[in-house]
């Protein structure tokens, strides 16, 4: 059986744990709190040389990196498709993968990281910036959607990597002007529709 290495709160794990889901595959899920810093533990690391999660074992194959590990699960484990057929389609949904990957989570990981420290210490600004950067991620959002239901036209791993990040958004009070964003707010409810957004809580 599939083993994903995985822990809870993080996004990245969460992106591996829907595209599972989606895909009906059936996986263990093996915690590394990092909170205990488990993710650096030296039998860890020859499983993740980064010593970071997700990481995933499929009968021996063992692979990191979330947007690696959802590439390879579709090229592996090709139906249901979460990948559109064309090139241009699959090149667009890369893409927005990669945004949400170097832009909108990293937004989400800088106020994560403050939350963390006691009030006093939080840099206000920091948390400002991240914050004003995820709204401006929904003007591309918008765009990038056009009238269609999913970023890519049909449900792709590029919804799949944003979903990861939804609960963060009410977690953090962002709100998601529907009268600006209205195609973005719709999208964000379709998301949470899925099954695999419960269910990929933990
Ligand atoms: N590019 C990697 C990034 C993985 C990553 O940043 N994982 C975080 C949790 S979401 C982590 O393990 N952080 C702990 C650490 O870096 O020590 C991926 O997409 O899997």
């Amino acid at each position: 059986m599939i083993k994903l290495y995985t822990f809870p709160p993080s996004t990245n794990s969460r992106k591996v744990r829907i595209a599972l889901l989606e895909k009906g595959l059936e996986f263990q899920r093996i915690n590394v709190d990092l909170s205990k810093r488990e993710q650096k533990n030296p039998e860890y690391l020859k499983i993740h040389p980064f010593g970071q999660v997700p990481a995933l074992d499929d009968e021996g194959f063992i692979i990191y990196d979330s947007t690696v590990i959802n590439e390879y699960l579709e090229d592996e484990y090709p139906y249901p498709s979460l990948m559109p057929k064309d090139s241009e389609g699959r090149a667009r949904a890369r893409l927005m993968e990669d945004f949400r990957d170097t832009h909108f989570n990293v937004s989400c990981v800088h106020i994560m990281q403050e939350m963390r420290k006691p009030e006093g210490e939080r840099d206000g600004q920091r948390i400002d910036n991240a914050k004003a950067a995820i709204i401006q991620a929904f003007d591309r959002i918008e765009t990038e959607l056009n009238g269609s239901e999913y970023l890519a036209g049909s449900f792709s791993l590029a919804d799949i990597a944003f979903m990861a990040n939804l609960e963060l958004l009410e977690r953090f009070a962002i709100p998601v002007d529907a009268g600006k964003y209205g195609q973005t707010a719709a999208w964000i409810n379709r998301l949470k529709a899925r099954p695999s957004f419960a269910a990929s809580a933990t």
